[in-house]
């Protein structure tokens, strides 16, 4: 049986330009990615989500500006959890994003998000989310570093 656990991701995009942060430790360390983290028990989504932002980057969205554009989940071989990720985005947001101790913030252009030091998932399906479509996507890895199999599908609502 797989235990699932949910966790929060999410991308703040400024004109042609997506903010990725360096992960400085923990789970998925040496990897840009968006903010985001575990959901708490006595919290929703959304603010688990607003909640990430904050701590990560210093930048603070209302939660309620946050669209959740996609559901991503998880699966290791020979492991019992599954990892289910809800992806936000948006535009709206206040601060200037600043480097804690978990995250150091970059603005990239879209042409420049540097795949080759990110999940390995992640060129999949950021073509689906620059273009702005709503998507479900699985992935099962081996290990960190290879993808035994995945399916991404297009949705048309979330
Ligand atoms: P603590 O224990 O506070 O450091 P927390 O910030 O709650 O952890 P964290 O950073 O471990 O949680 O959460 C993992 C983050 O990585 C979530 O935002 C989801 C994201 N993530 C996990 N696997 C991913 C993958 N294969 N591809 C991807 N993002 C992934 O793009
Ligand atoms: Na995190
Ligand atoms: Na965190």
């Amino acid at each position: 049986m797989l235990v699932k656990k949910l966790f929060t991701l999410v991308f703040i995009r400024k004109e042609d330009q997506i903010l990725l942060g360096f992960k400085k430790r923990g789970f998925g360390m040496n990897k840009w990615n968006g903010f985001g983290g575990k959901v708490e028990p006595n919290e929703t989504i959304l603010e688990a989500a607003a909640r990430e932002l904050k701590e990560e980057c210093c930048l603070t969205v209302k939660p309620g500006d946050l669209k959740n554009i996609a559901h991503l989940e998880f699966t290791f071989e020979g492991e019992p959890t599954l990892m289910d990720v809800r992806v936000f985005s948006t535009s709206i947001f206040e601060g200037t994003p600043k480097e804690t101790e978990e995250m150091r913030p970059k603005w990239f252009r879209h042409e420049d998000v540097p795949f080759e030091d990110m999940w390995l998932d992640d060129k999949l399906w950021f073509p689906y989310m620059l273009q702005g479509k709503k998507f479900f996507g699985h992935f099962h890895y081996e290990g960190f570093d290879k993808i035994l199999n995945y399916k991404i599908e297009e949705l048309d609502s979330m």
